[in-house]
């Protein structure tokens, strides 16, 4: 079986007799949260607003996976509301705007600050470098450094994706892994 194929198809088994797994999307304001939301649940470009609350909608970005996937408004000053939606959270989406390397510090504090409170402090990570299609955008691995990704290995299991949530490039591989990642995490923590 191809790589593609196992991956789909370990994700269907965890999920197809399952609850919807509970995913967090979190990162800076204008990472582009609800615009990836919106290209996987509806394949539609959608003309965002800033986030004030926060959206939820249930996902299948495959068949037989399925996730409640919260995206929660970045802005700084609402930022201190994040923990009200970390109870329960199988999985972390953390998205950054690959082609803002002035706030990576910020968004490396913001994940950190996150990972600190105990209900997520095992939680698996799928963090999403987005905007690849802007021309000056830091590569995966530069971002991998910049957030402080290899610290964190003792402590949760993670994944980098590049991703364009205009064309929708690499958001399905996001989710795909995601979905794997939650399939080991409820078995860990059963
Ligand atoms: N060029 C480019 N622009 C993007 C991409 N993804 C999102 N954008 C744009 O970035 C801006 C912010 O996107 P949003 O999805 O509203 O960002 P957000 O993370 O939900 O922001 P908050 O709700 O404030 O937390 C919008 O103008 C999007 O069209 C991308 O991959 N490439
Ligand atoms: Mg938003």
């Amino acid at each position: 079986m191809g790589l593609f194929l196992s991956r789909i198809s370990d994700a269907f088994a965890a999920f197809s007799t399952t609850r919807p797994a509970r995913i967090l999307m979190l990162g800076l304001d204008a990472a582009g949260k609800t615009t990836i939301l919106y290209k996987v649940k509806l394949d539609e470009n959608i003309q965002t607003i800033p986030t004030i609350g926060f959206n939820v909608e249930t996902v299948s970005p495959c068949r037989g996976v399925s996730f409640t996937v919260w995206d929660v408004g970045g802005q700084e000053k609402i930022r201190s509301l994040w923990h009200h939606y970390f109870q329960g959270t199988e999985g972390l989406i953390f998205v950054v705007d690959s082609n803002d390397p002035e706030r990576i510090n910020e968004a490396r504090e913001e994940l950190q600050g996150i990972l600190k409170f105990p209900g997520m402090s095992n939680v698996p990570i799928v963090i999403i470098a987005n905007k690849q299609d802007l021309p000056n955008a830091m590569k995966p691995s530069e971002i991998i450094d910049k957030l402080g990704m290899n610290e964190l290995r003792d402590k949760h299991k993670w994944y980098v994706q590049s991703a364009c949530a205009i064309t929708g490039d690499g958001l399905i591989d996001a989710m795909l892994e995601m979905a794997n990642l939650v399939k080991q995490y409820r078995k860990e923590n059963k």
